[in-house]
């Protein structure tokens, strides 16, 4: 079994994310999301609109994702690989070239973006109809 794993805040669930997440899944057998905690993206200076338990719940709604796990930590990777038998870490190109001392544990995939849509872009665009 190919086992994949990726990392991310998942706010606002898109079509980008879930393009993401299909062609991840799409690596191997078998996906799993470390999902950003409330208190991660405070670090990384976001504020998500849906709560971990949220964000969690809808991850796993998602045929692609096989099991969710909580990114607490930029550090954790590693360890996830290890602990999870990972083959190969995914993550969008907008990461491309960031995560490359991974490739002494796992192989490291840069996946092309889907382009035009953002959770950024989702909320200006509602604040601007509000
Ligand atoms: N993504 C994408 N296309 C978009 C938007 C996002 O392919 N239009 C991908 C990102 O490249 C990322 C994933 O969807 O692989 C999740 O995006 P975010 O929730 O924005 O995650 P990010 O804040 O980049 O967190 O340790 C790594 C970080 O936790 C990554």
């Amino acid at each position: 079994m190919k086992r994949v794993i990726t990392y991310g805040t998942y706010d606002l669930l898109h079509y980008g994310h879930i393009e993401l997440l299909r062609r991840a899944r799409a690596l191997g057998d078998y996906l799993i999301v470390a999902l950003s905690t409330d208190e991660f993206n405070a670090g990384k200076g976001k504020k998500s609109y849906f709560s971990f338990e949220e964000r969690r719940r809808m991850l796993e709604a998602i045929r692609h994702v096989d099991l969710v796990i909580p990114e607490n930590t930029w550090e954790q990777k590693s360890e996830d690989i290890k602990l999870y038998h990972v083959d190969t870490f995914v993550i969008g190109d907008d990461w491309a070239g960031k995560f490359d001392e991974l490739k002494e544990h796992c192989e490291v995939v840069y996946l092309e973006r889907t382009p035009e849509i953002s959770t950024t872009q989702i909320k200006a665009g509602l604040a601007s109809k509000a």
